[in-house]
């Protein structure tokens, strides 16, 4: 008995593991940009956005992977999200658009599945972030 005890006991320090093996990354809102403006995550992770006085994180409409929720946080409050499907996520900064503040989500391993839809995205604020993510690829060998 005292044995299954312990083997239970040991099995529940496993769950509680996997349960919290889940990663959270935060990004910091600087004066016109965030820090990382590149992150790299796997499905399950969440992002958490803080300092955000002033600032807010608003995904851009096409250039998330197909199916994924939109988001948009209320400007001057941190936000978290947690993504499960793999892929890219372009975001804004509604306030600071036009200063280029903004940034990407990669989910997964391996190339964003929806490159090629970013690269055909319209958006001017998103369009630079694709050229950026590109070279994040580039440099992290990521094909
Ligand atoms: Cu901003």
């Amino acid at each position: 008995m005292k044995k299954f005890l312990v083997g239970l006991m040991s099995l529940g320090a496993l769950l509680s593991v996997s349960a919290a093996g889940a990663a959270e990354v935060v990004v910091n809102a600087t004066v016109r940009s965030f820090d990382p403006d590149i992150v790299q995550i796997q499905p399950g992770d969440k992002v958490v956005w803080r300092n955000m006085n002033s600032h807010s994180t608003t995904s851009i409409a096409g250039m998330i992977p197909d199916g994924a929720t939109a988001w948009n946080s209320k400007l001057g409050e941190d936000f978290a999200i947690t993504l499960d499907k793999p892929g890219a996520y372009v975001y804004t900064c509604t306030p600071h658009a036009s200063f280029g503040m903004g940034g990407v989500i990669i989910v997964g391993s391996g190339k964003p599945a929806n490159l090629d839809a970013l690269k055909a995205a319209t958006d001017n604020n998103g369009k630079r972030w694709v050229k950026k993510l590109e070279r994040y690829l580039d440099e992290k060998g990521i094909k």
